[in-house]
């Protein structure tokens, strides 16, 4: 499978790649300046500045800003209530942060689809919109497995924690070929590098032991062993677009420092198939 890299502003050859990469024909996209390096300081700054009750501490390790809006949610979670947590986590995302990350991502989406808005999702309710984006902080404390290191495709965190927001999404949008994009703002000093694997979750649909993929036909192959995969090392401000959805990928275990990144998921609608993006 091929890849691409581009560096912003110059978009020319990746206009169609939200189509290409959820047809699989372009691996990953990396676009190189989606920040640049004042932007990338001026957002790690604010992110660092924040009260610490806006973020969630997913497990130790593991932070998520804005507040995860399904832990304000009860598990028997009433969708006003999820949707009043996404707006007030949208307001929040704007308001402590110099830099306007949404307007980027908008900007940045249009180029690489076909000139098209990528739109925030929308909810159930008159005016209703999921967050756009969060930013996920990593450290090595606590040690494990965490969030994105853990092998997998696709985002079950919405899925695991709020059944009716869930079954929304999957109604509304082609959930399981989503695209997993996000700007890597901070470095681990060591390990955090993403790795794709040349598997899609169609032809293995289960793993065993976070090490083991289950074919159709019961074939299994070793995660670990396997070459047919790239890891990639990427620079603060790069954004990263990839098949998350389809393809088994995993973040390499942070062992040292911290790794800052922002992101969530894009997939086509299906009552217009137009492209949307939330977390
Ligand atoms: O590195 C990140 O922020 C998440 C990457 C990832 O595993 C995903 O988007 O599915």
């Amino acid at each position: 499978m091929n890849h691409l890299v581009v560096k912003r502003p110059d978009f020319k050859s990746a206009h169609d790649s939200l189509n290409a990469l959820t047809s699989l024909d372009v691996k990953y996209l990396l676009i190189k300046n989606f920040f640049d390096d004042d932007e990338v300081k001026s957002i790690v700054k604010d992110l660092k500045a924040l009260p610490p009750e806006l973020c969630t501490v997913i497990k130790t390790g593991f932070t998520v800003f804005p507040r995860q809006a399904f832990n304000i949610a009860d598990p028997g979670e009433k969708l006003d209530v999820y949707f009043s947590a996404t707006a007030e986590a949208t307001n929040d995302l704007k308001a402590h942060f110099g830099v306007d990350v949404v307007q980027r991502f908008d900007e940045v989406f249009k180029e690489i689809n076909n000139g098209n808005t990528v739109q925030v999702l929308n909810g159930p309710g008159n005016g209703t919109k999921f967050t756009p984006v969060n930013y996920r902080l990593v450290t090595p404390e606590g040690g494990g497995l965490k969030g994105p290191s853990i092998i997998h495709n696709g985002s079950n965190i919405t899925a695991r924690c709020a059944n009716s927001t869930y079954k929304h999404l999957t109604g509304l949008i082609d959930f399981d070929n989503q695209l997993s994009f996000f700007t890597l703002l901070q470095n681990a000093q060591e390990g955090g590098d993403l790795t794709i694997f040349d598997f899609k979750r169609d032809d293995y649909p289960s793993i065993e032991q976070n090490r083991y993929i289950i074919g159709r036909n019961g074939t299994k192959v070793d995660l670990e062993a396997t070459s047919e995969k790239c890891t990639i090392h990427m620079d603060p401000g790069d954004l990263m677009v990839f098949s998350g959805g389809q393809l088994w990928h995993k973040v390499e275990i942070v062992q040292k420092g911290e790794r800052i990144t922002l992101g969530g998921f894009t997939a086509i609608r299906y009552s217009d198939k137009t492209w949307h993006y939330w977390i």
